[in-house]
């Protein structure tokens, strides 16, 4: 092999090693709460960890609007979207099974991750919600939207909007067997019991854009009833980085380095 070669072959498996690594981690994060003893209190999300960041700069839902929201009948299943919270957590209003749009953007709108969207397995919904402020693309290489979904069963649709509520990018679902553990449980009005929350992140890249307004969340019946929350890292607000982490691949630093001297202008690009 000539050395030419040898350096486009060490390049090639640098690349896949950082985009394995990057895909690997893309949806894992670690969800900082003030408390996990009691899961029907208020669990208050303080920050959050991904790649070793920490991320306390939050964006929230400010606004709803509501496409499509099957009603309830007299069956307590029955409907899809409501609103759900921890048995003695603290809400902005009261739980309702059929919720207006404010009532909505009210339950996903603050860091409580006991007041979430709860989701029957027999309707279909499709709400837009709104972001306080535009959710951009940075080079910080974390995820922008996190979602936790009690009970890790469901799935949700996602997609990204602009300012006026038109759809833009491409449409992802997110499957309850990608989810992630949370690390605590939430017990709420709607279940005898408490459960396991999931979690999933989501880049910008993954939407198929650079910048959004909000999003699009859509389920079926065959989505299980998703109950979630969402929440978005804010744009251009500095993470912390923690010392000592520089990405834990000090071998092939070594290759990234022959790398970087082979072509110097893809690297630093
Ligand atoms: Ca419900
Ligand atoms: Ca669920
Ligand atoms: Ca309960
Ligand atoms: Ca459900």
């Amino acid at each position: 092999m000539k050395f030419n070669q040898l350096v486009t072959s060490i390049g090639l498996t640098v690349s896949t090693v950082l985009f394995v690594s990057n895909s690997a981690q893309a949806a894992n994060f670690t969800t900082n709460i003030n408390q996990k003893t009691d899961a029907k209190k208020d669990i208050l999300l303080e920050s959050i960890q991904q790649k070793d960041q920490t991320i306390t700069q939050f964006s929230f839902v400010n606004k709803a609007v509501i496409n499509k929201n099957t009603p309830r009948t007299k069956d307590a299943n029955s409907g899809a979207a409501s609103t759900d919270s921890g048995d003695k957590a603290t809400t902005p209003v009261i739980t309702k099974e059929d919720p207006d749009a404010v009532e909505i953007a009210k339950f996903l709108g603050n860091s409580n991750l006991n007041n979430i969207i709860d989701g029957e397995d027999t309707g279909s919904f499709n709400i837009n919600v709104f972001f306080d402020s535009l959710i951009k693309e940075d080079n910080s290489g974390l995820d922008s939207l996190f979602f936790w979904e009690r009970g890790m069963n469901s799935d949700l649709m996602v997609q990204a909007i602009d300012s006026t509520g038109n759809i833009i990018g491409n449409a992802i679902t997110l499957l309850r067997k990608q989810q992630q553990d949370a690390g605590f449980k939430i017990d709420t009005k709607e279940i005898g019991k408490s459960q396991e929350v999931g979690s999933w992140g989501v880049s910008l890249a993954q939407l198929g854009v650079t910048s959004l307004s909000g999003i699009q969340l859509s389920a079926t019946s065959k989505f299980n009833g998703p109950d979630f929350k969402v929440i978005a890292r804010k744009s251009s607000v500095k993470t912390v980085p923690e010392p000592g982490t520089v990405i834990g691949l000090g071998s092939v630093a070594a290759l990234a380095f022959v790398r970087r001297r082979k072509s110097n202008k893809a690297i630093s690009q």
